[in-house]
């Protein structure tokens, strides 16, 4: 009998756990980084002071997850009969373990996720209580949260369970959360634009092919849905989602609070929300356009004129990332094939052509190049998903694949309480010796 994908990981936390005390007791103070004022007022940017296997980001190459580039992931993870992207458990076997599963292997996991589906009904309750004015990304958190009194991890805690098998039943609140996430969030979706017509989940299909079902959708909206939570899971863990799901975890609150966390985070329009952002702005030029692609010359206009008023352009510009997004990449690839005649597509195609110049030419930006969110409304858009208010809440399903791998993790390396230093601008000044 294959082992689980519980036992192969209960292995791996056995190899790297004495990696992590040797680290620490014999290297604890060799010096990994150092801080100037600017990355203290900035945000941040590039300090190493976060630990994760699950995935790294180069500024030039993009995302590798444990070591692949999304093209090998995409390659080598087993895929279903009548599909042509991964299956998404498979994915989560990849984050959690480091090895790409066999089919044998990845149908575990989908049967574990099918078991683990069954959303409590207070949950539905819950979204249906809000004002239909709610934005989604609000309920998909709320909906989340909620289920907090669902947590294997709190009642053993309570119970008294030694510090080094947190991470069990953490693994099992993981699961039961993120098998239930696209029957909530197509729950959402289909309350607030599709007057409550619902399917429920089916126990038959893998997570990409349930939630196609459940949105109501033909094919390839399965392999759109693998793709995009795939794409979107994990982006290593210093951007604003993924690092909020690890500090608020750190404090051993569960899985269900770093999640809705972690989904209010990504709500922000520089982060998640610039998704939808890309639509609700490629829409506002397009009815001023009607029925006609604007030119070169009209299209960079527009673009001016929304720096002209003080805004970003949604979908361009990253804070690590020095080149175009190789999710952006993958989406177009994917865009060509399926989607090269539509409208919504050649006008994110001639932003692609005339925003990096123009940011080039502007000279703030430090990276003028499109990211993640430039294409994947123009996918959704495409299969009829247009309420673009929506597009958040299907980032925030891949991206709960990787806080969740994450968090799995730092309770099993016994990762601490997060708590940096603050400082004050006196003492800062002091520091400048401007005092
Ligand atoms: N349009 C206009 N100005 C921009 C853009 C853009 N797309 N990107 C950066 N800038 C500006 C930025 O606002 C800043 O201006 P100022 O000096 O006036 O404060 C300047 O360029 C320098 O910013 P950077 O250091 O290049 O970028 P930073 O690391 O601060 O921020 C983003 C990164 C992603 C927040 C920024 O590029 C942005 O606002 N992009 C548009 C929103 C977006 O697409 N966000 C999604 C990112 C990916 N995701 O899914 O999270
Ligand atoms: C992400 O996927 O989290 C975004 O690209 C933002 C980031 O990496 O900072």
């Amino acid at each position: 009998m294959k082992k689980t994908l519980k036992q192969v990981l209960a292995d791996k936390i056995k190899e790297q756990r004495p990696r992590v005390i040797r680290l620490l007791k014999e290297h604890g103070d060799v010096v990994v980084d150092n801080v100037t004022i600017s990355q203290v007022i900035g945000g941040m940017r590039g300090l190493k002071s976060l630990v994760s296997d699950i995935s790294s980001l180069d500024p030039e190459e993009g995302i590798r997850y444990r070591g692949y580039t999304l093209k090998e992931v995409i390659e080598k993870l087993p895929k279903p009969e009548n599909g042509t992207m991964p299956y998404v458990e498979g994915l989560f076997y990849l984050l959690l373990t480091g090895d790409f599963p066999t089919q044998e292997e990845v149908m575990q996991v989908v049967d574990e996720f099918s078991k683990r589906r069954i959303v409590p009904r207070y949950v539905f309750e819950i979204i249906d209580s809000f004002p239909p004015s709610t934005h989604p990304m609000a309920m998909f958190s709320t909906a989340i949260l909620t289920m907090n009194r669902e947590s294997i991890f709190n009642r053993h805690y309570h119970s008294g369970i030694n510090k080094k098998d947190y991470w069990e039943s953490t693994y099992e609140d993981a699961l039961n959360l993120m098998a239930k996430l696209p029957e909530i969030a197509a729950y959402i979706y289909n309350k607030l634009y599709r007057k409550g017509e619902r399917h429920c989940s089916d126990p038959n299909l893998d997570m990409g092919a349930n939630f196609a079902y459940m949105m109501n959708k033909e094919k390839p909206y399965d392999d759109v849905s693998r793709l995009h939570f795939i794409i979107h899971s994990d982006h290593e863990s210093g951007n604003v989602s993924a690092h909020t799901a690890h500090l608020v975890a750190s404090s051993l609150s569960d899985i269900y609070l770093s999640t809705s966390a972690m989904i209010n985070g990504l709500a922000g329009p520089l982060h998640g929300l610039a998704n939808q952002e890309v639509l609700r702005w490629l829409q506002s030029i397009m009815e001023k356009m009607g029925d006609k692609l604007p030119t070169e010359e009209e299209m960079k206009k527009f673009v001016w004129d929304s720096l002209n008023a003080g805004q970003v352009i949604p979908g361009f510009g990253h804070a690590v990332l020095r080149k175009t997004d190789p999710r952006y990449t993958l989406q177009r690839e994917f865009s060509l094939k399926h989607l090269a005649d539509d409208p919504i597509f050649k006008y994110a195609d001639l932003l692609y052509k005339v925003v990096p110049p123009i940011l080039q030419e502007q000279g703030k930006a430090k990276n003028p190049w499109p990211n993640v969110d430039a294409q994947s409304g123009v996918i959704q858009w495409h299969y009829g998903v247009t309420e673009y208010d929506f597009y958040t809440v299907l980032f925030g399903i891949g991206r709960a694949i990787g806080i969740c791998a994450n968090i799995i993790w730092d309770r099993a390396l016994g990762y601490p309480l997060e708590r940096p230093k603050s400082v004050t601008t006196d003492m800062l000044e002091d520091i400048a010796g401007i005092k």
